[in-house]
């Protein structure tokens, strides 16, 4: 490798393989009870929490580590309120006016979704995750970010799993389009709405559609050379 500033590895951490294969099994055996759910409850959710698990995602592999991302944490009932009414307005034509197409309708039809979403007010938090054109490692920086979609995909996984592994439900949620989340979150026109994620304790009637359970196989997604 060329000439470049490093520091030491320190806080690797080797376990016997033993431990190794343990772990592996009690990570999948633990990620496989994470569900996308729709019905959340009210109950309050510490702000700390949220702020651990962004951290956690903040941490993710980035294009040259320019970290294109941004996430909004909405917990107000305002803007919660003003989130839903944006959504279901885009939702409703997505669904109801069929803007969809029949195809896309079709395929949803097994998850039961509609244009009601209750859960934006509902939960204690949304997370507008937002992708950055331009960046660098230095949030004053203006150079050009790579690798965004891909980079803020990672993040988004690293998010989501903090989530699910300190107790927290979560749905991903993509209201089309979403550009609407600018302007409640108050994020420039440099920054691009990638995904809403919805967090909070299930309701105690939450369901999870048949459909979801349907899992590929290890043979199905995966091959080894
Ligand atoms: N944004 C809509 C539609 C939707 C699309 C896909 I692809 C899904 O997997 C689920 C829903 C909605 O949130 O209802």
């Amino acid at each position: 490798m060329k000439e470049h500033a490093s520091v030491p590895l320190s806080d690797f951490h080797e376990y016997p393989v033993k431990e190794m294969i343990a772990r592996s099994r009690s990570f999948y055996e633990d990620i496989k009870r994470r569900h996308s759910i729709r019905s959340f409850s009210d109950r309050a959710v510490p702000r700390e929490i949220i702020e651990n698990c962004i951290r956690s995602a903040g941490t993710a592999p980035s294009g040259a580590n320019h970290q294109p991302w941004h996430f909004a944490a909405i917990g107000s009932p305002d803007a919660k309120k003003a989130v839903r009414e944006k959504a279901e307005v885009e939702e409703r034509a997505f669904y109801e006016d069929r803007k969809a197409g029949e195809t896309w309708l079709n395929a949803l039809e097994p998850l039961g979704t509609d244009a009601d979403k209750a859960f934006l007010e509902t939960a204690p938090w949304l997370i507008a995750i937002f992708t950055q054109r331009r960046g660098g490692v230095s949030i004053e920086d203006h150079q050009k970010n790579y690798y965004v979609p891909e980079s803020v995909g990672i993040a988004t996984g690293f998010l989501i799993n903090a989530l699910h592994s300190c107790g927290l439900a979560t749905l991903t949620h993509t209201p089309n389009p979403m550009k609407f989340l600018n302007e409640v979150c108050k994020r420039g026109a440099g920054e691009r709405p990638y995904l809403l994620l919805v967090t909070g304790y299930p309701a105690p009637d939450a369901t999870v559609p048949e459909h979801a359970q349907i899992k590929k196989s290890l043979e199905d997604i995966s091959s080894f050379l």
